[in-house]
C-alpha cells in the first residue's frame, strides 16, 4: 500500500515537473485568481488536474464532480446568476444543448488547429461554445470471474444482449440523468431506426437489474462483482483492471457510437479570465496527457499527446456515423428521453 501511494504521489510529482516547465512557473503565478469547475470526468483525473494547475498557477480550483446529465441541470438552474467558470469534459451533446440554450459562451481558441478534425468539429457546430477534448468508444465491460461462474457467454453483438441468461445480469445509466446512457439510445436509433431502437430497449429492460443515475456507476458494479455485464464507455474498462478487478470490454461488432468529450466556459461567469487560461490550458498535451496519468483511456483531442496501448484503437471499431448535432439538440434529446421514459422505463421486468 505504501509502494503504491508513493508511486502516485512520484508520478504526480512529475506531472506537475512537467506542466509547471510548460508553463514557465513564474509568470503564469497568479496568486488571487480562482476558478469554479464543473468536471464530469472520474475523481481522480478531476483531482489531478485542480492540484497540478493549483500548484503551477497559484490559481485555487474550486471542483465539483458531477456527471455529464448532472452537470446541465445544474448550469439550467443557475442560468440567472452563474456559479460555475468552466464545465470541464462530460459527454458532448449535453454541452451542445447547454450552447443552444445560451448557457455557454462563444470562445475560438489559437490552439484549435491542433486538435483532431472531430474536437474541432464540435466547436464548429456549436458556435464555437463547446470544444472537444476526449473521445471514447461505447460498448460493453464484463466480469470475467463472474461470466465464468455463471457460464456466461461474452456479448458481441447489441443483439446479443436480449438473451434470456442475461435476465438480470446487465447494468446501465438511467438516460434521464445519464450522457452515457443517452449516448446508448442515439446510437441506437442511428443504427436501428427509432421505432426498432426502441423494441430493442423494451426487450432489453427484462435483462437489466438497475438503471444507474451515473454513467460510471455500471462498469464499476461489474469490476466490483455487483454485475456481470455493463453498457459502458471502454476506456473506463482499463483503470479498472489496474486496480485489480477482472474487467473485460468489447465493442459491438455490428457498430457502435463515440462520444466527444467537450469542455465549455459558462456565460456570464464571474472569473471570465482565469476561466479562459485554465481553459487553453487544458487543450494542451501536458493538461490533456494527465487522463492517462489519472488512468482514464479517452483519445485526447490534442493530436500532439503521446498515444497509450490501453486507449481503444478506433481503427479497430465498427461506427456509426454519429450526428452529434441532430442528438445534441435539445428537443431531441428531450424527445428521446421522455419516449423511453413511457416505452421503456414504465414496463414491469
Ligand atoms: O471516464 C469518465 C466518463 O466515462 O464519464 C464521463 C461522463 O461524466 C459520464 O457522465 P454520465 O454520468 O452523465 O453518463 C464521460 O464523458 C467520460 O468518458
Amino acid at each position: 500500500m505504501q509502494a503504491k501511494i508513493s508511486k502516485t504521489v512520484h508520478s504526480l510529482g512529475c506531472v506537475v515537473a512537467g506542466v509547471a516547465a510548460f508553463l514557465g512557473q513564474g509568470s503564469a503565478m497568479a496568486a488571487d485568481a480562482q476558478v469554479n469547475v464543473i468536471c464530469s470526468v472520474q475523481a481522480e483525473w478531476c483531482n489531478m488536474i485542480s492540484t497540478v494547475y493549483a500548484r503551477t498557477t497559484g490559481t485555487k480550483i474550486n471542483m465539483s464532480l458531477k456527471g455529464s446529465g448532472e452537470a446541465l441541470a445544474q448550469l439550467i438552474a443557475e442560468k440567472d446568476n452563474p456559479k460555475t467558470d468552466v464545465w470541464f469534459g462530460g459527454t458532448g451533446d449535453p454541452h451542445l444543448q447547454a450552447g443552444e440554450q445560451g448557457l455557454s459562451m462563444a470562445y475560438q481558441s489559437p490552439t484549435l488547429t491542433q486538435l483532431h478534425p472531430w474536437a474541432q468539429q464540435q466547436a464548429q457546430q456549436s458556435g464555437f461554445k463547446t470544444v472537444g477534448i476526449y473521445s471514447g468508444p461505447l460498448g460493453f465491460g464484463y466480469n470475467t470471474e463472474l461470466m465464468a461462474k455463471k457460464k456466461l457467454s461474452i456479448p458481441k453483438t447489441w443483439a446479443d444482449l436480449l438473451k434470456p441468461e442475461y435476465k438480470g445480469e446487465i447494468q446501465v445509466a438511467n438516460p434521464a440523468s445519464s450522457g452515457t446512457a443517452y449516448t446508448m439510445i442515439a446510437t441506437l436509433v442511428q443504427l436501428m431506426g427509432e421505432d426498432k431502437a426502441f423494441d430493442y430497449l423494451k426487450a432489453l429492460h427484462k435483462n437489466v437489474s438497475q438503471y444507474t443515475r451515473s454513467g460510471t456507476g455500471p462498469i464499476k458494479a461489474v469490476a466490483r462483482g455487483e454485475t456481470a455485464i455493463s453498457i459502458s464507455f471502454v476506456h473506463d474498462g482499463p483503470g479498472e483492471k489496474m486496480q485489480g478487478f477482472p474487467v473485460e470490454t468489447i465493442t459491438p461488432s455490428d457498430g457502435t457510437g463515440a462520444e466527444i468529450g467537450s469542455m465549455s466556459l459558462i456565460k456570464g461567469s464571474r472569473n471570465g479570465d482565469a476561466a479562459k487560461k485554465f481553459y487553453e490550458w487544458a487543450l494542451t498535451p501536458a493538461a490533456q496527457e494527465m487522463a492517462v496519468a489519472a488512468k482514464q483511456f479517452q483519445v485526447s483531442s490534442n493530436k500532439n499527446c503521446k498515444s497509450d496501448a490501453r486507449i481503444p484503437d478506433f481503427k479497430k471499431i465498427k461506427f456509426v456515423n454519429y450526428d452529434y448535432a441532430k442528438y445534441g439538440a435539445s428537443a431531441e434529446r428531450r424527445r428521446l428521453i421522455s419516449r423511453w421514459e413511457k416505452d421503456v422505463n414504465s414496463l414491469p421486468k
